[in-house]
């Protein structure tokens, strides 16, 4: 197999969710904003010829540029195949595929777009974080929280009895809301979440892509 690059900055949760991903499957991989030795600017034009909207990550493999988490997942698994992690059967792929691009677009706008990022990244005066704005969000953030802990019960993996993208873009997620501030009073009413997040963190995958 040809490694893979995968396009992008370290910090971003959707790379590691696919540096989660490449782990999972015993792929191997390099990572980073430069491509065949050029720097790529985040948010820059040279950017769009990777990625039409400007985003990361991109796949680069076999000099083709794939763009959107759930597709680079999804496609590292068919090059990965028979030993990948796509469900055997066509209901669980739906299961997996639902909550890999809910995660992806809903909860990821709640918790890192919304929350998350107004404190890596403050856009009040002299860059403070915006407390009015952590104050509006605080609700919808705790709600998502407690949907996540409900849904996740006592089950393993967030889709089921085995790991699957649904975790490698949730756990990078997670692992970025546990760290703010004000994080016991969001989780106060969860009781699931922190120990998935924990055992997540605990696999090989999370040890060397979440750390600590
Ligand atoms: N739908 C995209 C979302 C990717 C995304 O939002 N990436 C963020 C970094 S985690 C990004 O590119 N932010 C830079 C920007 O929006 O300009 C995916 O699933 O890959």
């Amino acid at each position: 197999m040809l490694t893979p690059h995968i396009l992008g900055p370290e910090f971003s949760s959707f790379l590691r969710a696919v540096r989660l991903y490449c782990e999972e499957l015993g792929i191997n991989y390099t990572y980073g904003l430069e491509v065949n030795r050029k720097h790529i600017t985040l948010g820059s034009e040279e950017l769009k010829q990777y990625h039409p909207f400007k985003k990361v990550p991109v796949l680069i493999y076999n000099n083709t540029a794939i763009f959107e988490t759930t597709t680079i997942c999804r496609f590292l698994d068919i090059i990965s195949a028979p030993n990948n992690l796509t469900p055997k059967d066509p209901l669980t792929i739906a299961l997996v595929d639902e909550w890999a691009g809910a995660l992806s677009l809903y909860v990821d706008n709640i918790l890192i777009r919304q929350y998350v990022l107004e404190f890596a990244f403050p856009k009040g005066p002299n860059k403070s974080i915006r407390e009015e704005i952590i104050k509006e969000i605080t609700p919808k953030v705790i709600e998502t929280l407690i949907f996540l802990d409900k849904h996740l019960a006592d089950k393993p993996f967030f889709c089921g009895i085995s790991y699957s993208m649904a975790d490698a873009i949730l756990t990078p997620i997670l692992d970025y809301v546990i760290q703010t501030p004000k994080a016991t009073e969001l989780f106060n009413n969860t009781t699931n979440l922190i120990p998935y997040l924990t055992r997540m963190k605990e696999r090989p995958s999370g040890k060397t892509v979440l750390k600590k």
